[in-house]
């Protein structure tokens, strides 16, 4: 079964952008990458901006097999797991993977906040606006700012 999955990519730790894009380029069978959003961090204590951004895939692999990939990614960016919702190099989510669901302790689908995060609900729109419903991007909470694409948004923004 091919799926139509989507990943939702977060960093606020060092070179925020070149997390972003060595784990898109690391990543297989992405066809969509939406634009790059400055945000304002949500939950936990007080950080630094993220860059926020999500990918397509369209993969033969399921939920948890997409789990694992993420946490490989987070590993290879040398994030540290201290402080709940704390800053990160890089955060990767599953939060989307075709029409599958997911309810184990250590992995939902779809992602149980999704639609409750700008950061996540407007890249979204931007690549799967027939997966957005109407409403759903006003409905969502936070501030975010669209800044480019990931090949041209500045190694130091
Ligand atoms: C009450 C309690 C209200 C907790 C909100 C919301 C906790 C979001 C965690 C919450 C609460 C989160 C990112 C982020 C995080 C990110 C931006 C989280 C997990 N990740 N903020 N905060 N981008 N802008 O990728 O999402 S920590
Ligand atoms: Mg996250
Ligand atoms: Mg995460």
């Amino acid at each position: 079964m091919v799926h139509r999955a989507f990943l939702g990519l977060g960093s606020n730790v060092g070179d925020r952008a070149g997390h972003l894009r060595r784990a898109v380029a690391d990543l297989d069978d992405v066809v969509a990458v939406s634009p790059v959003y400055e945000t304002d961090p949500v939950g936990g204590p007080p950080q630094d901006l993220y860059l926020n951004l999500v990918v397509e895939l369209r993969t033969g692999r399921g939920p948890r097999q997409l789990l694992q990939e993420c946490r490989r990614l987070e590993e290879a960016a040398g994030r540290r797991r201290t402080v709940r919702y704390g800053p990160r190099t890089l955060d990767v989510d599953v939060l989307l993977v075709g029409t599958e669901h997911v309810d184990d302790p250590d992995l939902t689908v779809p992602h149980p906040r999704l639609w409750e995060r700008r950061f996540v609900v407007a890249p979204l729109a931007d690549i799967a606006p027939d997966l957005v419903p109407a409403g759903a991007l006003a409905a969502a909470g936070g501030v975010v700012r669209r800044i480019g694409t990931l090949s041209d948004v500045d190694p130091i923004a």
